[in-house]
């Protein structure tokens, strides 16, 4: 899971890990980086040609972030269940998305969508 820029800014670290804890998730590593523009690229390469990628980017680079590894018996499915849909217009009510995001791409947190992009993502952050 990443904590994004909107967040970081609005102080809401915090209150996103303790949403993550009390939900049965245990942290197992965590860092709090700035990516440049470039490295944003890279990270959301899958994104490459959507229309909305730049924009992304400039976003995922203009603050500090804080990608972390969360453990958990069925953990990608429960935390995308946790942070609901990417826009958060959509989310459910109770969501971490639904209660904390601005808009669909300041939705305050990523999280891995498969077991094998976790395992990717884990790699681009940490040794
Ligand atoms: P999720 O983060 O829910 O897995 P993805 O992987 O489809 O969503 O999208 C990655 C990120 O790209 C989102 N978290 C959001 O910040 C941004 N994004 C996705 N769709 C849009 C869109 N239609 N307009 C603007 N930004 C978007």
């Amino acid at each position: 899971m990443i904590i994004k820029p909107d967040a970081t800014d609005r102080n809401l670290i915090g209150e996103i890990l303790r949403r993550v804890e009390k939900s049965g998730f245990t942290i197992r590593a965590l860092q709090m980086l700035r990516l440049t523009p470039e490295r944003a690229r890279v990270f959301y390469a899958v994104h490459e040609g959507k229309p909305f990628l730049d924009s992304l980017c400039r976003f995922m680079s203009s603050g500090p972030i804080v990608p972390m590894i969360l453990e958990k018996d069925n953990a990608v499915a429960d935390l995308r269940a946790l942070i609901g849909a990417t826009d958060p217009k959509k989310a459910a009510c109770g969501t971490l998305r639904y209660d904390l995001a601005l808009d669909v791409e300041k939705n305050s947190v990523h999280a891995s969508d498969s077991g094998e992009n976790a395992a990717k993502e884990i790699g681009f952050f940490f040794k």
